[in-house]
């Protein structure tokens, strides 16, 4: 699949100019032809800037419509967008500049001060401010430029987008997306899911990551779909609009927060088609949790940043809890055993992937994009998973470090190397447990030094944050003497999260 991928949906969405593209939650809207054209003066005020293709284009805004055609301004003059968490705090940012090194960074105006201290210590020629209204000195550059402007004819494999994953080592890799890998999986999707003329989708996620941004955004507005686009995850603002909608996507929190909430009914779900879950494992109790409440049952996708979506349960045939589906038309799935040989069908091993939606490697880290592909193409995606008889895919759990806090991920490694910096600390675990809201939830397990008495865990916590986004803070810390090491050395962080399970 070639070509730049604003191209492929703007065929779709062309004829529709005067159609809704986005509805606002206090009612603005913006239409086909408004995308259109505000994406065209984000594109010709970022080659107004001096930037050229393949330049990085880093953002970290809050959720809005222009946060959107600011992406889609990229893509039109083949820029490579760079997504940060609303969440990330200075000292993220700084590393993220420092290893992509973008052209300009926008942002919203509050964070201003210290971004600009950081763009400039890391060499970042331009920051521009954008806000939830679309106001800033980006939209006074868009408005002195025209709302025409001609699509950079990509190559497939050029450049996107660039999304951080943190890693095993701490160390956050920025993974390459090509416009051929995010055009590969919207056609994919846009087919498995049924999309459809009526379809309309309620968007409650946030747009730094493949699910809110990707998977969501790409699969309506291929569509030419219109999306009720919030920056809320309040269950009564998505059952108020449900009745209004006909598509949603959500992570499992989504999902158990809407089942805590008595005004969900079949009556609020009657003109709803698809409601579907990824990010995160989805709780089979939550499965049928929902189907008995609802009538619907939820369809489970899996994918992730490197890959976009691999898997889905079917839109017509059975969806079976526990499952992600079966492989989606032009993804490859291998699972193998500790030699990379493919185990039985039925037996658990580590997950690979190969197609046209698998990222290209890991932003200037040859030798660690080269650890992650096998010499035939396929990715290692660190998850373990089996596969039924009836070719549905199960993933057991992960073989790589990670935590998934309410679809969040968070590398245990990373917080530990803050936790240990902390005068007193003589080291730490960190580890998930189940929690009912966040599915797991970062727990510390901390040593102190014999003169650290005095590191509480409110201290701990004042420390991490000015340093972590706070998805990634300890909900609980506890304090012990010691880790418990195997024979090697290594911390035995299973035997943590069996002690700690119970013990919110
Ligand atoms: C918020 N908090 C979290 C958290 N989200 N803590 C741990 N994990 C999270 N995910 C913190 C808040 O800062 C706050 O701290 C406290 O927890 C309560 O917050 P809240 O108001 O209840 O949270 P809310 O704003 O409602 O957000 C919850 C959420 C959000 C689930 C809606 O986390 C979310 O949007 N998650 C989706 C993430 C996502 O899109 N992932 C896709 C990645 S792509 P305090 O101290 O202020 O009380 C991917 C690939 C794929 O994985 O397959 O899709
Ligand atoms: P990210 O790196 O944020 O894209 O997260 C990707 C990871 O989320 C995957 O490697 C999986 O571990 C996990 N994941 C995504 N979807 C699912 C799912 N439906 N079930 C279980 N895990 C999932």
């Amino acid at each position: 699949m070639t070509g730049n991928l604003f191209t492929h949906l703007q065929r779709r969405f062309a004829a529709r100019a005067d159609d809704t593209a986005i509805e606002e939650r206090e009612g603005t809207v913006f239409s086909f032809g408004d995308v259109a054209c505000q994406s065209a003066r984000v594109a010709n005020a970022l080659i107004g800037l001096g930037l050229h293709p393949g330049d990085r284009v880093a953002v970290q805004v809050d959720k809005s419509p222009h946060a959107l055609f600011l992406y889609l301004g990229c893509l039109r003059a083949g820029l490579v967008f760079l997504p940060l968490n609303t969440a990330y705090q200075p000292r993220e940012i700084d590393y993220f500049l420092g290893d992509a090194t973008p052209g300009v960074i926008v942002c919203s105006g509050a964070r201003t001060a210290w971004m600009l201290e950081t763009a400039r210590q890391q060499g970042v020629p331009h920051v521009l401010t954008l806000e939830a209204d679309g106001t800033g000195t980006l939209a006074e550059i868009c408005n002195a430029t025209s709302d025409k402007q001609t699509v950079h004819p990509c190559g497939g494999d050029d450049l996107a987008a660039i999304l951080y994953t943190s890693g095993t080592t701490g160390r956050p890799k920025g993974a390459m997306i090509s416009h051929k890998n995010l055009t590969a999986n919207c056609l994919s999707l846009h087919d498995a899911w049924g999309w459809r003329d009526g379809d309309i989708l309620l968007h409650v996620l946030p747009i730094f990551h493949v699910h809110g941004l990707f998977v969501a955004c790409h699969c309506a507005l291929y569509n030419a779909s219109k999306m009720y686009f919030f920056d809320t995850a309040d269950s009564d603002v998505i059952i108020d609009y449900l009745p209004r909608s006909t598509v949603f996507m959500g992570v499992p929190t989504h999902y158990t927060r809407l089942l805590d909430n008595p005004r969900l009914t079949p009556e609020t779900c009657r003109g709803m088609r698809l409601f579907i879950s990824g990010s995160a494992p989805l709780l089979e109790q939550t499965f049928y949790d929902f189907r008995k409440r609802t009538g619907h049952t939820i369809l489970e996708r899996y994918g992730m940043t490197e890959t976009g979506m691999n898997t889905s349960n079917p839109l017509n045939g059975e969806r079976i809890a526990g499952t992600v589906g079966k492989a989606l038309p032009g993804v490859k799935l291998r699972i193998v055993d500790e030699d990379g040989l493919p185990v039985t069908r039925g037996d658990v091993g580590a997950l690979l992937v190969k197609g046209d939606n698998v990222f290209s490697g890991y932003w200037r880290m040859p030798e660690k994009t080269d650890e992650e592909f096998t010499a035939d193409g396929y990715f290692a995606t660190g998850d373990l998973a089996r596969e039924t008889e009836n070719g549905y895919i199960t993933i057991v759990g992960r073989d790589k470090d990670l935590i998934i806090s309410g679809g969040y991920n968070v590398y245990p490694k990373e917080v530990e190397l803050c936790i240990d910096e902390i005068p007193g600390v003589r080291e730490s675990a960190v580890i998930g447990v189940p929690h009912p809201d966040f599915g797991e939830a970062v727990t510390a397990i901390v040593v102190r030094d014999p003169d650290g008495r005095d590191v509480d865990e409110q201290r701990i916590v004042d420390d991490l944050r000015n340093s972590l986004a706070k998805f990634k803070l300890p909900k609980t810390i506890h304090f012990v003497d010691e880790l418990p090491r195997n024979a090697m050395g290594k911390v035995q962080k299973n035997l943590l999260r069996q002690r700690y399970e119970s013990a919110r």
